[in-house]
C-alpha cells in the first residue's frame, strides 16, 4: 500500500470529504453549532479515518492544502445551510500546527469566508494548546489577527495539553471545549468529575463558553446541565454525519 502516494493524489482526485457532528446548546436544546471532521474514500481501501493519515500529512506538509480544502468546504456548506433556511450555526474546524506555522493563514482564510459569502462569525477555527503554547507571542498576533477578521476561536481537547492559565487570559478565545477522556468518566471518577465542574466555572470566568465533547450517555449530560455547560458535542446526540444526513436533522428541527 502506498499510503503516502495516494494521498499526494486525493485532493485532486476528489476523495476527500467532510462530516459533520452537531454541538447541542443545553439549555434551548438547539443544534448551534456544527464541527467539521475529515474523511478520506479511498478507491481500494474504502473510507480511511483522519487518524491514519493526519499525521502523515502534517509530516510531509500535505496537511496545508488539505486543510485550505477543508475550511473552503466547511464555508461554502455552512452556506448552503443559511440559505435553506436552516439557521445560522457556527462551523468549527480543526487546524494543525503546520497551517498555523504560514505565512498566508489569516488571507487564506479571508479569502475562502468571501468566496463563500459567509459572515465570518459563523466560521470557529479550533486550535490545541500544543499549537499555540509552541511560540506563545507569535500565537497571540495570529489570534488577534484572526479576532479581527471576525472569527470566532476555540481551544480544542482541553486539558490534555499544557497551557497555563495567564496565557489562557492572554489568548483572545471564545470557546473552550472539554476533551472527551475527562467526559467518558465524570458519572463514575470524582475526580474526572471534579475537573470538569472546574473547567466550566474557570471558562465562565474568563468569559469563554464550553463545550463538553464525546458526551455519549444521559447522565453524562444530566451533570454537565447541572454544572452549567453550554453545549455539548457527541454520540449522545449524534456521530459525525455526512451533509446530506446533517441537512436532514436540521430539517426535521432535531
Ligand atoms: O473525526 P475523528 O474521527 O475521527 O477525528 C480524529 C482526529 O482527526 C481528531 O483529532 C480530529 O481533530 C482530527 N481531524 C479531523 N478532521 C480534521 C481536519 O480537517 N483537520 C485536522 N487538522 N484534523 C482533523
Ligand atoms: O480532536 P477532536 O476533538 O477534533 O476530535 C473529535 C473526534 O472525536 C472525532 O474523531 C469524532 O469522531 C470523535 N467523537 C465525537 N463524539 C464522540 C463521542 O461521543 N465518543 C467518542 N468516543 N468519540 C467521539
Ligand atoms: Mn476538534
Ligand atoms: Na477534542
Amino acid at each position: 500500500l502506498h499510503i503516502e502516494g495516494d494521498l499526494r493524489n486525493a485532493l485532486e482526485r476528489e476523495e476527500f470529504t467532510l462530516h459533520y457532528q452537531p454541538q447541542v446548546d443545553l439549555r434551548s436544546g438547539q443544534i448551534v453549532g456544527v464541527e467539521a471532521l475529515i474523511r478520506w474514500q479511498h478507491p481500494e481501501l474504502g473510507m480511511v479515518p483522519p487518524v491514519r493519515f493526519i499525521g502523515l500529512a502534517e509530516e510531509n506538509g500535505l496537511i496545508v492544502p488539505i486543510g485550505a480544502w477543508v475550511i473552503r468546504t466547511a464555508c461554502l456548506q455552512n452556506k448552503v445551510w443559511q440559505e435553506s433556511g436552516f439557521g445560522h450555526l457556527r462551523m468549527s474546524v480543526n487546524l494543525s500546527a503546520r497551517q498555523f506555522a504560514q505565512e498566508d493563514l489569516v488571507d487564506s482564510i479571508a479569502v475562502s469566508l468571501r468566496e463563500a459569502n459567509l459572515a465570518p462569525e459563523y466560521l470557529e477555527i479550533e486550535l490545541t494548546e500544543s499549537l499555540v503554547m509552541a511560540d506563545v507571542d507569535r500565537a497571540i498576533g495570529i489570534l488577534r489577527e484572526l479576532k479581527a477578521l471576525g472569527v470566532q476561536l476555540s481551544i480544542d481537547d482541553f486539558g490534555t495539553g499544557y497551557s497555563s492559565l495567564s496565557y489562557l487570559k492572554r489568548f483572545p478565545i471564545d470557546v473552550l471545549k472539554i476533551d472527551r477522556s475527562f467526559v467518558n468518566d465524570i458519572t463514575i471518577d470524582p475526580d474526572d468529575a471534579a475537573i470538569v465542574a472546574s473547567v466550566i466555572s474557570l471558562a465562565h470566568s474568563l468569559r469563554l463558553d464550553v463545550i463538553a465533547e464525546g458526551v455519549e450517555t444521559e447522565e453524562q449530560l444530566t451533570y454537565l446541565r447541572e454544572h452549567n455547560c453550554d453545549q455539548i458535542q457527541g454520540y449522545f446526540f449524534s456521530r459525525p454525519v455526512t451533509a446530506e444526513a446533517f441537512s436532514v436533522m436540521l430539517k426535521d428541527g432535531k
